[in-house]
């Protein structure tokens, strides 16, 4: 039977584009989000290739993680692959100027949604003592930029967790994948600057900025390693991008 992986922030950006790839690989797939008709579109698209389910929660509230994924079908349960994709960026402020309510929403989808949505899957893999968890960092999660310090923290969070995850886990044949990608364009940005579409092009100006595909192939390659492999943690940048934010801009 092919491999079943769960994806979170399956509507959009990184997570469609896995769910997509993954499809190609006939990987069953369930489709996490909280946009349903998004996942119902993308539930359709796939369907004709591979078997899809959805689950439409939010992955900040842990009762709605764990009801959804403890209900799932016999046939969805034996999850092989968890890929950890819902996040976002919320503002770019110095700390003294920032919202806290941004500040609740990063670090409740980026570090709570994150260790919600893993702890519900991780008894099953231990208990069938095989998975693969990947997480997606950033570039911020390891070096930190002025006006992002909260965004930059939940992702170190990311970070800390990878590793502490695969400490928990290796034991268990279970493996863990740290991925950190620079700038990506997808709806981070926009979402980022409030729908401010025009300052969000302007992060992507002047330079060919990483796809969402870009990431999904790095994704395809750390699960279909080798079993005695784990590719721990992969940092991936535009050809342009040097750092966190050193672009080399035309
Ligand atoms: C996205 C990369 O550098 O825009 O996580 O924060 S960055």
């Amino acid at each position: 039977m092919s491999r079943i992986a769960l994806i979170t922030g399956a509507t959009s950006g990184i997570g469609r584009a896995t769910a997509i790839a993954f499809a190609d690989l006939d990987y069953r797939i369930i489709l996490c989000g909280r946009r349903q008709d998004r996942l119902q579109e993308l539930e359709e698209q796939l369907s004709a290739q591979t078997a899809v389910t959805t689950l439409n929660f939010d992955v900040s509230n842990w009762t709605e993680v764990n009801d959804a994924i403890s209900t799932l079908p016999d046939e969805w349960k034996a999850i092989d692959i968890l890929v950890n994709s819902a996040g976002s960026a919320q503002g770019m402020s110095a700390i003294q100027e920032g919202d806290p309510t941004d500040w609740d929403l990063m670090i409740d989808g980026n570090v709570r949604g994150l260790l919600y949505v893993s702890k519900a899957v991780m008894p099953g893999m231990v208990e069938r003592k095989r998975g693969h968890i990947v997480n997606l960092s950033s570039i911020a999660g390891k070096q930190t930029y002025a006006n992002g310090a909260v965004y930059c923290a939940s992702k170190a969070a990311v970070e800390a967790l990878s590793a502490g995850m695969r400490l928990d886990m290796t034991q268990h044949g279970i493996k863990v994948t740290n991925i950190a990608p620079g700038a990506v364009e997808t709806e981070f940005s926009v979402i980022r600057f409030k729908g401010d579409a025009d300052r969000a092009a302007k992060v992507y100006e002047g330079f060919t900025p990483l796809t969402a595909d870009d990431i999904a192939d790095t994704i395809v390659y750390a699960v279909t390693a080798p079993a005695h492999v784990t590719i721990a943690d992969i940092t991936i940048l535009a050809a342009a991008q040097s750092a966190a934010t050193t672009i080399h801009r035309k």
